[in-house]
């Protein structure tokens, strides 16, 4: 039994405060992770205002501890016989509400810092989607570019080799993420099982359609970031019809959210990959860039054989000085700092949404927010991947498919109630307007409810 307590915004603060200053001391190096958690903690100080059973139970220590996180050697050999050592991780953060779910990044730069940020903003990402799925993500420090497709292979295969005895279709279900799509979960699945010796199908998504995989999966993340924005924009009686579209990225994400923004009617002049970005005034030409990206695996500066008339600058920050009614960070995190915030807001920018997870760093959010630009975080407006993860894991289970209509309504509806929870939950708790804090809320207080209603472990 507890016994009601009182508690105020100075209160919340103060606990709140300290529940940081620990989690800082503890783990002073891991700045993205301390970063993702300081925006979400911002956020909270009048939801623990006025929950003072939160602090009671110490929702906010508990919930920044992950549950566990494994961290493994794969050793793989090269086309030249040579042998290969990369660091894999898979981070297991909270299973409160399903099976920890996020995807799994192969990129140089990955690091536990890395792992914990997403792993942690996955968690209310995955709560606001309203479907049965916990926290976690995963990766590793292995370089894909340059690697044959043999190579790959070998590396998945080794990777999975470790990873499986983690996870399960009930337990822990990755996906891809920045340098995982279907070619990588393919020879990850094709180890699971042979490991397993069974078709636990579950088990990962974002597998290839007719092998498991759900239609619609692919394009989901792209897909649901254009009809956030769609409400956002409604709300001011504006839709993206003739508006100027910048997309970073030419990733998965960044290639379905011009394609859906071209659908609705917009102009999308530039996008990049991690060496520069093209700009071409008469609009991109996507089919380009899927060929460049998709088939070829190629630079983005090579738009310019096919298109001449087009510009390609070097460099990654040069895109947000592009004039554009609406920038959409594709690509990965803090990609717009303080400075590129205000040359976009100065350009004339009216609404920023995130396809990326944490590509605005704290200053650009708060400058943002200040100019009131329309704005549109990571956890909201990117969550249209693993929520058809979650109707992936859905028809798995159910051993059926869906037609890609079917889901892609599906996905359609859940962005529509994403941006109505945060939306909703902005207003309730003096925030008005404000999608970072509103996001920030209804995802936790679904997250800290499960966990009040398990009890303490
Ligand atoms: P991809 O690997 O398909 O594409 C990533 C794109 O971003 C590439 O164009 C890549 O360029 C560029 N990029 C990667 N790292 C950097 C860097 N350090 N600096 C500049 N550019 C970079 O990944 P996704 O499209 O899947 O992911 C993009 C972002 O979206 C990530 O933040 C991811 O976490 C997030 N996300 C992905 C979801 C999904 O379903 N895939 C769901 C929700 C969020 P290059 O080709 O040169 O490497
Ligand atoms: O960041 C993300 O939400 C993803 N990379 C997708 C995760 C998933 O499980 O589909």
């Amino acid at each position: 039994m507890t016994t009601e307590v009182f508690c105020n915004d100075k209160l919340a603060k103060e606990y709140i405060d300290n529940v940081f200053a620990t989690l800082k001391a503890k783990n002073a190096h891991q700045l993205e992770f301390l970063q993702a958690v300081e925006e979400i903690f911002i956020s909270l100080v009048p939801v623990f205002a006025q929950n003072p059973a939160y602090i009671q139970h110490n929702i906010l220590s508990r919930i920044v501890e992950p549950d566990r996180i494994v961290s493994f050697r794969v050793a793989w050999q090269d086309d030249k016989n040579q042998v290969q050592v990369n660091r894999g991780f898979r981070v297991q953060y909270n299973n409160v509400i399903g099976p920890y779910k996020g995807g799994l990044r192969f990129h140089p730069t990955v690091n536990e810092s890395i792992m914990k940020f997403l792993a942690f903003e996955q968690i209310f990402k995955n709560a606001l989607t309203g479907q049965p799925i916990g926290g976690g993500k995963g990766g590793s420090d292995f370089n894909p570019k340059g690697k044959s497709d043999a190579e790959i292979m070998r590396f998945c295969q080794a990777f999975m080799t470790e990873l499986y005895r983690y996870i399960g279709p009930d337990v822990d279900v990755p996906a891809g993420d920045i340098g995982v799509g279907a070619r990588e979960v393919g020879y990850l699945w094709g180890q699971y099982k042979r490991i397993r010796g069974a078709y636990e199908a579950g088990v990962l998504t974002g597998k290839k359609p007719g092998y498991g995989g759900s239609l619609a999966r692919k394009e989901a993340t792209g897909y649901g970031l254009v009809y956030f924005v769609s409400e956002m924009l409604q709300e001011a009686n504006q839709s993206f019809l003739n508006k100027t579209v910048v997309v970073s990225g030419s990733g998965n994400v960044a290639i379905y959210a011009i394609e859906k923004a071209q659908h609705f009617g917009a102009k999308v002049v530039a996008c990049s990959d991690s060496a520069g970005y093209i700009y071409d005034p008469e609009g991109i030409n996507l089919k380009v860039v899927k060929e460049i990206k998709e088939l070829k695996g190629d630079r983005i500066s090579t738009y310019l054989k096919y298109r001449p008339n087009a510009e390609y600058h070097e460099g990654c920050t040069g895109i947000w000085t592009i004039p554009c009614d609406i920038a959409l960070p594709c690509a990965t995190q803090n990609e717009i700092n303080g400075e590129s915030a205000r040359k976009l807001i100065s350009n004339g920018t009216k609404v920023v949404a995130e396809g990326a997870n944490m590509p605005s760093d704290l200053e650009a959010i708060n400058e943002f927010l200040a100019a009131d630009i329309l704005f549109g975080p990571g956890k909201a407006a990117n969550a249209g991947g693993v929520a058809v993860s979650a109707l992936e894991m859905a028809q798995n289970s159910g051993r059926n498919y869906w037609s890609f209509q079917e889901v892609d309504e599906k996905l359609h509806r859940i962005m529509k109630s994403i941006y109505a929870e945060s939306k909703e939950a902005a207003e309730k708790y003096g925030y008005s307007g404000n999608l970072v804090v509103g996001s920030n809320i209804a995802g936790f207080i679904k997250v800290a409810e499960g966990m009040l209603a398990e009890g303490v472990y």
